[in-house]
């Protein structure tokens, strides 16, 4: 690794970063289902990955995996979660929620409002949710959502809800591709963030969120979304599997699909894709 390299760079920006104290988590959390059980790591490779193979084997929901770096991290669509060591958050919990499969892509849409106001509590500038699964801040990416569901016999048997927050690594320690188009915590508001404190706020968060789709149902989500929707009136690309929409984006539905306008005035409804914004 040469001096030059944004790893060193990032080694020596990191030096002096504590492993979290999840006792520090657990024993003040305020939440009803969420944060049960920690499984902590100071390294895996997806903390996805070991928390669909806990659920497999039966563990309950509300357990945590989290571990201070990953060294597979995984995005949607096999993309990379950059995830250096002990200055990020990136966790896992197990849910097992009362849905039909067709309505799982509620949790990403859920979970975007619980990052959202999260996040709002420890910065000045309002985060924006970029549909479906990333949270903006200064129009740079601050944290990522990565929900995979386990359907069996029409229904979800479990989802995996990842969680990849950027908190005290400085963008100059992102790689190169990154930093025009990623943005932490500390870059925001030049404050090293006590990582548990925020772990601790965003699973209580993501509790009260969820319990809120449990009990009212996406009803009790979608305004809050609409309101940290960034794009709204917007034009935008949007890359689906095979092919391209160009158009303004309108909102969600109550299915929690991407509302563009097509330049033939045709509302059309996106369930996946990417989403490239055309205008600020
Ligand atoms: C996501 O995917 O944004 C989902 C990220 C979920 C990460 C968490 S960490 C804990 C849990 N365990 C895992 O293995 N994953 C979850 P997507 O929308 O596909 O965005 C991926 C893209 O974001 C990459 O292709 C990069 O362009 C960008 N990216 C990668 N690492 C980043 C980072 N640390 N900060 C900001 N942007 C990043």
């Amino acid at each position: 690794m040469s001096a030059s390299d944004p790893r060193s760079i990032l080694t020596a920006a990191l030096d002096g970063g504590a492993p979290l104290d999840l006792a520090k988590v657990g024993g003040h959390l305020d939440a009803k289902r969420l944060g049960t059980k920690f499984h902590y790591f100071a390294e895996i490779g997806s903390t996805n990955t070991h928390a669909r193979e806990l659920a497999e084997n039966g563990a309950a929901e509300g357990e945590v995996v989290v571990a201070e770096s990953q060294s597979a991290g995984r995005g949607r669509l096999g993309r990379r979660w950059e995830s250096p060591p002990l200055a990020n958050l990136y966790f896992s919990v197990i849910l097992r929620p009362k849905l039909a499969p067709a309505q799982a892509p509620q949790i990403t849409l859920m979970a975007a409002v619980a990052l959202a106001e999260a996040i709002d509590w420890f910065i000045p500038q309002r985060p924006v949710i970029k549909w479906p699964n990333d949270i903006l801040v200064n129009g740079k990416k601050l944290a990522g959502i990565l929900a995979e569901a386990a359907c069996i016999a029409g229904r979800v048997e479990h989802v995996i809800l990842g969680i990849g927050v950027n908190v005290n690594c400085p963008v100059d320690a992102m790689p190169q591709e990154l930093r025009q188009r990623a943005t932490s915590l500390f870059d925001v508001t030049r404050i090293h963030m006590d990582r548990e404190f925020v772990l601790r706020r965003l699973i209580q968060d993501l509790d009260r969120c969820y319990g809120d789709l449990e009990q009212f149902g996406f009803e009790a989500i979608a305004p809050r979304w609409e309101a940290h929707f960034g794009l709204r009136g917007k034009r935008v690309r949007v890359e689906l599997l095979d092919q391209v929409l160009i158009g303004r984006a309108r909102g969600m539905s109550r299915d929690g699909a991407l509302l563009v306008e097509d330049d033939d005035g045709i509302l059309q409804r996106v369930f996946a894709g990417d989403v490239i914004p055309l205008e600020t």
